[in-house]
């Protein structure tokens, strides 16, 4: 009996400098990825939009002239390719941003435009790195 008890004081001792150890290497830091990569997709490339994509660049977009600080009640235009309908939101692999008109578009984790964030400049496509299926606003400055 009382070797149990020592073990199990044991094993809580050991559990909880685990949960210490992790509450140390995971607070919610955001994190900021610059993914621009030169290029222009033809379809959004024009009528000052830039564009959030469900997939591939070929895929359906949703566009915009000066983002949306919540992407929860947008959806990517009909007939537009794959994914058309679907909500913007948690849903989007790829990003462009429309040449001479904006500066730096960004994607952001959550509404408002904060959490994790992911960056290009004007006259660029990318794919979102932390943001990648987990958006919720985006911002064109
Ligand atoms: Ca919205």
């Amino acid at each position: 009996m009382a070797r149990t008890r020592r073990s199990t004081a044991a094993l809580i001792a050991t559990m909880l400098s685990i949960v210490g150890a992790l509450a140390v290497i995971s607070p919610a830091s955001a994190g900021n990825a610059y993914i621009g990569v030169d290029g222009r997709e033809s379809r959004c490339n024009n009528n000052s939009r830039s564009c959030l994509y469900y997939s591939t660049l070929s895929s359906a977009y949703w566009a915009t002239t000066g983002g949306d600080s919540d992407l929860g009640n947008n959806y990517f235009a009909s007939g537009t390719g794959s994914g058309a309908g679907q909500r913007v939101r948690n849903n989007a692999a790829r990003m462009s941003c429309y040449y001479g008109v904006a500066q730096q578009c960004q994607s952001y984790f959550s509404p408002g435009y904060t959490g994790s964030m992911d960056w290009m400049f004007w006259g660029q496509t990318g794919q979102l790195y932390y943001t990648w299926n987990d958006e919720a606003s985006m911002k064109v400055i």
